[in-house]
């Protein structure tokens, strides 16, 4: 070969090699353990959700019945359930959890268990299933359907004993044979020990933890409906959020260990709202809160609707902190979600919808102080490319990175919205986003977890450069969305 040709073939190769470097395909991240199963990742994606209380307790003024309610009662005038459907739609809520059944035992179906149900009701002289036509209608308006069933009957004459679970199991097979796919089931922790108990008139105690044999009831019912999402104070697939005011805590790990839930130890309610940095278990939480001081409508409520401003803050200390909000919307005495409550709910959407109208970050330069193995794969512009499957990440021993984004032009920055590549695990545990001033950052906000979305409010501020400093994190930080509004 002469040794021009010798020449030539050096630099081929050298170039192939320079190449080969530069698409090497570098490997993800390792996942940090434990990571959401793909029906809770489905369940993430939903963020706001509706409950709806409705049962005798609409039309006696009650909160929890006591379970001697005659079935007369009930009785709605207007009933409209396409009302309700539509309404919740309307205001951006992606599904709605109907309560069958509650504490006082009356079934919104005509049960073949139990005479205690809509079918000796007036309404549509007994012929009317309050379950079937609200599946149908959300299915018609393309939201999702749950149940709500409560485990504590006050009805029922056995409650307490071994056939009452068995009429429980029956109710679910009922209910999950006759309405699929159902994407969240309610079991509601809540027992108060009084009841009517077939005429009992009495305090029944029951051990929550042995009684009902869960593991048995849970294992049926996801046999019929393999992606439901259980919801109980402790999961196994989400948790409650440790109240009922609309919030989960500013650090709020999806993680928590179950076991630690059942100690019986005072602060369960506190950790609830926290999660544990280390726990064991992907449980994450759900916020439930009601429209109106009550789960159930009454009249005398009507003026305490909660406001389109404290419905927003709400959304941000729930959605906003990596949580899911199941907003309760209890209709009215006619069956129709009443006036009061729709104003509130449009003047909500309003406020969600104008103030995340345009995303300032969207496909904006974004430069990172590094990025994973170089790989054009996890580059900064993953943040702000619109694509949730893409991340930025850093090298493994890299727990903190920042992520500068240049907006062009000053922008006036009122939220930031972040988050985790979850698929990989929750790792963030403490950021800042900061802009430049007088020749160096500043910061504008700090936060702890990030989790599946983060939404930081900021006092209005002018910026054409915004910064996301990642300040500590439990393995190389993964990020895939960043918003600015
Ligand atoms: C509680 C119940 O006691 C309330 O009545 C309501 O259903 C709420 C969502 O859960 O535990």
């Amino acid at each position: 070969m002469n040794l021009k040709f010798r020449f030539a073939g050096f630099v081929l190769l050298g170039s192939l090699a320079i190449f080969a470097a530069c698409h090497k395909s570098v490997p993800p991240p390792a996942p940090v353990l434990p990571v959401p199963t793909d029906r809770q990742l489905a369940w993430h994606e939903m963020e706001q959700y509706a409950f709806v209380h409705f049962t005798t307790n609409t039309f006696t003024d009650k909160e929890w019945g006591y379970g001697d309610e005659k079935e007369s009662v009930f009785n709605p005038t207007a009933m409209d359930v396409t009302q309700w459907v539509k309404t919740i739609k309307a205001a951006g809520l992606k599904g709605l959890v109907l309560t069958c059944k509650h504490h006082d035992g009356f079934c919104l179906w005509p049960s073949k268990y139990t005479e205690h149900s809509v079918k000796n009701s007036p309404y549509k002289g007994g012929k009317g299933n309050v379950v079937d036509e609200v599946e149908k209608a959300c299915r018609a308006e393309g939201i999702k359907f749950g149940v709500y069933l409560s485990p504590w009957d006050r009805n029922r004459a056995d409650y307490g004993t071994p056939s009452y679970v068995e009429y429980y199991r029956n109710q679910l097979k009922e209910l999950f044979e006759a309405h699929k796919p159902v994407f969240e089931m309610w079991f509601d922790g809540a027992n108060g020990g009084d009841g009517y108990y077939g005429g009992a008139n009495e305090k029944r105690k029951i051990d929550g933890k042995t009684y009902y044999d869960w593991p048995t009831t849970l294992k049926m019912v996801r046999e019929m409906e393999p992606a439901v999402i259980f919801f109980s104070d402790a999961g196994p697939d989400i948790r409650w959020c440790g109240n009922e005011s609309g919030y989960v805590s500013e650090t709020n790990w999806n993680t928590i260990t179950p076991d630690t839930l059942y100690a019986g130890k005072s602060g369960i309610q506190e950790l609830l709202g926290t999660g544990s940095e280390n726990g064991t278990s992907w449980i994450p939480a759900e916020v439930d809160v009601s429209i109106r001081p009550g789960w159930f409508y009454h009249a005398k409520e009507d003026s305490l609707v909660k406001t389109p401003e404290k419905l927003f803050d709400i959304y941000l200390s729930s959605v906003g902190r990596g949580a899911n909000l199941i907003l309760n919307i209890p209709p009215d005495r006619r069956g129709l979600i009443n006036e009061i409550d729709v104003a509130a709910l449009q003047g909500w959407k309003q406020l969600i919808d104008g103030y995340f109208k345009t995303n300032l970050a969207l496909n904006k330069l974004a430069v990172a102080s590094s990025f994973r193995g170089n790989s054009e794969e996890y580059n900064a512009v993953k943040v702000t490319d619109g694509d949730k499957e893409t991340y930025w990440a850093t090298n493994d021993e890299e727990k903190t990175g920042t992520v500068e984004i240049d907006l062009g032009r000053p922008q006036l920055i009122s939220f930031v919205v972040l988050q985790e590549y979850i698929k990989l695990g929750q790792r963030v545990k403490s950021f800042r986003i900061e802009i430049p001033k007088d020749g160096k950052w500043v910061a504008l906000a700090k936060g702890t977890t990030i989790g599946y979305k983060r939404i930081v409010k900021t006092f209005p501020t002018e910026a054409s450069k915004i910064r996301l400093v990642i300040t500590d994190s439990k393995a190389c930080p993964t990020i895939s969305n960043l918003e600015i509004y």
